[in-house]
């Protein structure tokens, strides 16, 4: 008999009752995502994560033109998964002046840039007054940029630091120029894996108490989940789910970021890298349990390009953006080059059978023309 080739191949009947769900546009359960994660079946889960991926943003692929500038490396935490940070009297460590990080952003900068991503270590000698003069110092020379600057992690931090709420802290930030947050330092909310890969960070609730606060204040965010370490499926699974619960209250997450786990030069060296199918799986699984985040990104830098272009068929709409000059997963030893051209990733987006569409950080669309795509950047 001819196969029925209008129904999707589904191998692992224990999906039968999630696919009923997705046709059906029912919220999955973290048992649901439980069984996606632990299937072997990769075609139907990123069948499925394809399916409501292309019901939200149709062909479109996503990506803008960006920079990420890490201000210092300084940390005071000592977390296990990370190879960035540096003690404060390390000879290796680094602290630009405010004029070095202007002059960093201004680097190679055309108007082409629509976003600084900013994020640093957690400094002890730093002052919430140099925090806000540099971001309006980069405003009033790149009025045109978006500011995502901070972590959770960074907020908490300021607070205790500067004995200030954390909400006063955020607020002088923005009304010194912070436009949104990026989705760093969630690592993953368990706290028994917390405990060992970042001991010295705050808790899982208190990522999530922080972004809720901001998202209230006005504030959007992405989010992230680092994956590929001592964690298990019941974590991942739950650590969507938490993020889901902050959505649902809040709707201030714009972006979902997978970020999988580059262990070179950090003390969990001996953890293997995480596989392409580890990679594509956690995408395809977070577009699913994630119905309330707009956005899923497939982040080249740490994915690598090419698993980046598959992913867009399996669930991710969005492929991060030109980036220029990565620091903290090249020094946990990412293998891929520290930015890409925009050129590079049109080709990437269009061979993959995507429209793609440039973004500014609130995903409004960025018009140019293809001449200017040429000489630009
Ligand atoms: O916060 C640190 C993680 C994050 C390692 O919001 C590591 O648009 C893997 O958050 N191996 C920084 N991961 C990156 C990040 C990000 C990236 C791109 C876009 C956005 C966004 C956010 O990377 C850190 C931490 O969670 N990290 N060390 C490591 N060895």
């Amino acid at each position: 008999m001819m196969p029925d080739l209008s129904q999707p191949v589904i191998d692992d009947p224990r999906l039968l009752p999630v696919l009923e769900k997705v046709r059906r546009r029912e919220r999955l359960s973290y048992d649901d995502g439980l069984a996606l994660y632990r299937s072997p079946d990769l075609l139907a889960v990123g069948y499925m994560a394809n399916l409501v991926r292309e019901r939200l943003h149709g062909n479109v692929t996503f990506f803008n033109v960006n920079r990420h500038i890490n201000p210092t490396d300084v940390c005071v935490a000592s977390c296990k998964l990370c190879a960035f940070g540096k003690k404060v009297r390390d000879p290796k460590a680094y602290t630009m002046s405010l004029e070095d990080v202007w002059a960093r952003a201004a680097q190679g900068v055309s108007e082409a840039v629509t976003e600084f991503h900013i994020v640093g270590g957690l400094h002890p000698e730093l002052t919430v007054d140099w925090y806000c003069e540099m971001l309006r110092g980069l405003k009033q020379r790149f009025p045109q940029v978006h500011l995502k600057a901070f972590t959770m992690v960074e907020i908490a931090y300021f607070a205790k630091r500067f004995k200030l709420s954390a909400e006063e802290v955020l607020r002088r930030l923005r009304d010194a120029g912070m436009d949104s947050m990026p989705g760093g330092g969630a690592e993953i909310f368990s706290e028994r894996v917390r405990r060992i890969i970042c001991d010295h960070k705050i808790d899982g609730g208190e990522w999530l108490e922080i972004a809720a606060m901001a998202h209230r204040m006005g504030i959007k965010s992405n989010c992230t989940m680092l994956y590929g370490h001592i964690e298990n499926e019941e974590d991942r699974a739950d650590h969507l789910v938490r993020l889901r619960a902050v959505q649902d209250e809040t709707g201030g997450f714009v972006t979902y970021i997978p970020l999988a786990f580059h262990p070179d030069n950090t003390p969990l060296e001996h953890v293997p890298k995480t596989t392409g199918f580890a990679d594509l799986k956690n995408i395809a699984v977070a577009r699913l349990l994630l119905d309330n985040i707009p956005h899923i990104k497939a982040y080249w830098v740490m994915m690598t390009p090419k698993i980046a272009q598959v992913a867009q068929r399996f669930g991710a709409d969005d492929i991060d953006g030109t980036v220029v000059e990565e620091k903290i997963y090249h020094d946990a030893g990412a293998e891929t080059s520290q930015g890409l051209r925009r050129g590079e990733l049109l080709r990437l987006i269009r061979a993959a059978g995507r429209e793609p569409v440039e973004r500014d950080t609130a995903y409004n669309r960025v018009e140019r023309s293809e001449s200017t795509f040429e000489i630009l950047v």
